[in-house]
């Protein structure tokens, strides 16, 4: 069967598999050593991973699932427009995201656009994404104590419950982006008791105040080991905000640049 109008150009299954294979592992080869790795999609994640490859670093992202944006999507009971207020409005104008008024220094975002410019603004910057990977676990180091990486599966092995062991991927900074849970920090302060980390857990909400000390309690937790987002919150002990998320973008961007002067200090 051959159409006159349209050529397109015919392509082998074998070579389909050969060319997935080939450039996949050509990059996960690449991924193996890393300047920072960030553990989650959501809005902290993809902030940061844009300032941090903005600025040269080479940055991975691992998310859990097969898309970008962690809560963003979801939203507040599933409606569609988020709130953010000044001064991330500038973060969201450098990506190119529209801004709705609602008063001074209060402005109304789509969700699906947020997602969508977040996550392409990482990339454009020279982040890599990389769908469908749980972090389940962290490498240490001592002599100096520090983290070192992190242990990475498929969701999908996780979810049908088998027991395969995961890789390893080192990183010299590694960021906890997973959210409430804190899911790395959590691990890390079991299983490297060393480390001191306790985790006193997120606090009811006061959103007035919980913006602010979120982002002033963003950065290092142990060596190597930094916290965004709401996984701040959680570790530090520090009330919820509510579905707005001019601190979640700005805790990105101050990782970021907490990483950036970590890295040139070391
Ligand atoms: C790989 C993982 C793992 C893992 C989780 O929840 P998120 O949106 O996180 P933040 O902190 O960037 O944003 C929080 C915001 O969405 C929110 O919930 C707010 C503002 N709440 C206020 C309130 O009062 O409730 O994104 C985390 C991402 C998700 O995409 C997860 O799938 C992913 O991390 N993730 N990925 N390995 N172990 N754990
Ligand atoms: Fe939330």
């Amino acid at each position: 069967m051959q159409s006159d109008s349209i050529q397109i150009k015919s392509v082998e299954e074998s070579k389909i598999s050969r060319y997935i294979i080939e450039y996949t592992m050509k990059d996960w080869l690449d991924l193996i050593e890393n300047d920072v790795v960030i553990v989650g999609a959501g809005p902290s994640g993809m902030a940061a991973a844009y300032y941090l490859a903005k600025a040269g670093l080479k940055t991975v992202v691992f998310e859990r699932r097969l898309s970008f944006g962690g809560g963003i999507g979801g939203g507040a009971m599933l409606f569609h427009k988020i709130v953010i207020e000044s001064p991330a409005d500038e973060i969201l104008r450098e990506m190119g995201i529209k801004l709705i008024k609602a008063e001074e220094g209060v402005y109304i975002v789509d969700t699906a656009e947020f997602m969508a410019k977040l996550a392409a603004s990482a990339i454009s910057a020279g982040a890599k994404i990389i769908h469908g990977i749980t972090v389940d676990d962290v490498i240490f180091r001592e002599n100096p104590l520090r983290v070192a990486g992190v242990a990475v599966e498929w969701t999908a092995t996780q979810m049908a419950g088998l027991h395969v062991d995961p890789i390893f991927i080192s990183a010299k900074a590694v960021v906890d982006a997973t959210g409430h849970d804190a899911e790395v920090i959590s691990v890390a302060s079991r299983k490297i008791p060393e480390l001191g980390i306790s985790i006193p857990g997120e606090k009811s909400a006061y959103s007035e105040v919980a913006e602010k000390l979120t982002v002033e309690n963003t950065g290092m937790v142990a060596p190597g080991l930094y916290a965004t987002g709401m996984a701040v919150t959680e570790v530090k002990g520090l009330p919820r905000m509510g579905p707005i998320f001019g601190a979640m973008v700005l805790s990105g961007k101050k990782v970021a640049e907490d990483i950036i002067r970590d890295l040139r200090n070391s």
